[in-house]
């Protein structure tokens, strides 16, 4: 048997299933096709990263002897459609099978599935670059009633033994968030991220990029993802020298000016298989035991690897294809036309917006509490929302978006993965962040000319929902407030909302706003 070996754009670990077992005849395919930038459009710093990464990652297994065919976007044959592109290779070769690991996203994965039997069959392996499988989730899901991420990440604790003393956690506790809510302060000093060199492969894949997709988001100019297994070690080493002890405390702070303040930046890096999450996480605890970073930095770091991010992507895989359709507050805005360009004059969304466009990135606060928490307070629906988030961020993939916002955003899936939605009003940004002394608007005002919209729009949100989550008792005391509120107060509330509802321009595409 002779296999084809079809490494994804976001498949480049030598760690990778289908390379660790690769017989010597095996030809290992990387393929660049238009459908895989265009199906979202994609941030421009995104689709070069990935160019850039898999041009580097096809020299590396070049290098290491493997035959590599790859097809590059320019390719008079190539087929710009990763299935048929991959067939098309494997038939060229004389292949009698392809085989591919788990990719990111179902769209694909079913694809794949569904072409088990065909002329040149696919054989699908598992992606075996986390911590747990789909599987292993299934088993922890299985006879649960909720399934929260605080007991998912114990069991993962003490699988990996990190931050662990026998059987207990290191610090005695699992969990050291009540250290990690400090609001920004105006003395902080946030580490600068290293500056990657762009070699003659990178400036072509960069160029190749922008002639093809240069009307997408973004600007090339300032583009310094890390696009080789060495830069993402460089990019991990800064973050442990310079982030790591203070990325606890600030983890909830939101920046006017700095885009990164103590966070990683890794998440493309770890997504795409430049660095394993394996590595990263034992270096930030060595960091701990060396005495360099203290606890609640270390065990948060790892809390968001080893828990999150493994849980996002079990409970992506054990609930889809269902997941993605799901709706439960029955949402249907279109998402607002400044989310493609930044033109709004509420200067949180204003600054978190412009620094996705400038970076291809936004810290999770970001996401969660200023562009998410807005976008669920104004009832987007999610597919609109889900599709701009897959857009626009460098380190986006389905697996990890759509449970982020379908789930945590939007509280689509009914609760399933967290307990209340993240609904905030202006006084949450104002307490984390130093954004509303530069705003036109107040947070302290509900109603009237200068009242920030968040206000308003939390109480309307509150009232329309409330068939939804008036029941849930974390929302108990919030409800009680609106309840106790005079009939004036609330007209006045629904009034402001409402008329900021009614002039909100909606867009149902990238660069394509649609004047209601
Ligand atoms: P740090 O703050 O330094 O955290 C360290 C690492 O933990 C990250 O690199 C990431 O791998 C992991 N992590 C942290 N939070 C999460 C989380 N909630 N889910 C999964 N992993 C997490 N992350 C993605 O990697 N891809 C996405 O497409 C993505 N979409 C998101 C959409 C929304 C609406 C929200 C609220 C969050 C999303 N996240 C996504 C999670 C998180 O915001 C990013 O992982 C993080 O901001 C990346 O920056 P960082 O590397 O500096 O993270
Ligand atoms: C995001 C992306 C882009 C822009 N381009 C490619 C590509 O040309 N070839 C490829 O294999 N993958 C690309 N990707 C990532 C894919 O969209 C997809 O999410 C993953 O390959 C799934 O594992
Ligand atoms: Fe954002 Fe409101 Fe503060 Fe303005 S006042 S920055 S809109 S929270």
């Amino acid at each position: 048997s002779k296999p084809l070996l079809l490494v994804l754009g976001d498949q480049l670990s030598f760690s990778l299933t289908t390379l660790q077992d690769a017989p010597a005849n095996a030809v290992v395919a990387l393929c660049e096709v238009g459908e895989e930038a265009r199906y979202v459009p994609h941030h421009i710093h995104k689709i070069g990263l990935f160019l850039a990464a898999m041009r580097h990652f096809a020299q590396a297994l070049r290098e290491k002897g493997f035959q590599v065919h790859y097809s590059a976007l320019d390719d008079a044959d190539n087929c710009h459609s990763l299935i048929e592109e991959a067939e098309r290779i494997a038939q060229q070769y004389g292949c009698d099978e392809i085989r591919v690991a788990r990719p990111g996203e179902w769209r694909l994965w079913e694809t794949m599935q569904q072409r088990e039997n065909a002329t040149i069959p696919w054989r699908l392996l598992e992606d075996e670059r986390f911590f747990t499988t789909p599987d292993d989730f299934s088993q922890w899901a299985s006879g649960r009633k909720q399934l929260r991420l605080e007991y998912f990440y114990r069991e993962q604790r003490k699988r990996t033994g990190y931050l662990m003393e026998g059987d207990e956690p290191v610090g005695g506790k699992w969990n050291f968030d009540h250290d990690n809510r400090q609001p920004i302060k105006a003395k902080l000093d946030f580490p600068e991220l290293p500056q990657h060199r762009q070699d003659a492969i990178t400036q072509e894949a960069l160029n190749d990029a922008k002639g093809h997709f240069g009307d997408h988001m973004g600007s090339l100019d300032n583009f310094n993802l890390p696009v080789t297994r060495r830069q993402a070690l460089v990019d991990l080493h800064h973050f442990l020298d310079h982030g790591l002890a203070d990325f606890g405390h600030y983890q909830d702070a939101i920046s006017d000016s700095a885009p990164y303040l103590y966070h990683s930046r890794l998440s493309a890096a770890m997504n795409i298989g430049l660095l394993s999450p394996h590595e990263v996480c034992e270096a930030a605890e060595q960091r701990y035991y060396g005495g360099d970073v203290p606890i609640n930095a270390a065990e948060g770091f790892i809390r968001q690897i080893l828990g999150w991010r493994e849980y996002v992507r079990g409970l992506y895989w054990t609930q889809m294809p269902n997941y993605k359709g799901a709706n439960q507050l029955g949402f249907e805005r279109e998402l607002p036309a400044f989310y493609w360009d930044a033109d709004t004059d509420m200067r949180c969304l204003q600054r978190a917006i412009q620094m996705t466009i400038d970076n291809s990135y936004a810290h999770h606060i970001q996401r969660l509490m200023v562009t998410g928490n807005f976008a669920l307070l104004c009832g987007v629906k999610p597919e609109a929302l889900c599709d701009w988030y897959l857009a626009v961020y460098a380190d986006a993939s389905e697996w990890v978006e759509l449970p982020n916002t379908l789930g945590m955003v939007l509280h689509a899936d009914g609760g399933l993965m967290g307990s209340k939605p993240y609904c905030a009003s202006g006084k949450y940004i104002d307490k984390m962040s130093d954004h509303c002394q530069h705003c036109r608007y107040s947070p302290k005002q509900v109603t009237g000319p200068k009242a920030c919209p968040f206000n308003s729009l939390y109480w309307h949100f509150l009232e329309t929902n409330v068939e939804h989550l008036s029941k849930n008792p974390r929302m108990k005391l919030i409800y009680g407030s609106l309840n106790r509120m005079a009939n004036e107060k609330r007209e006045a509330i629904r009034q402001q909302a409402e008329h900021f509802l009614d002039q909100l321009e909606t867009s149902p595409g990238y660069g394509q706003p649609c004047h209601t």
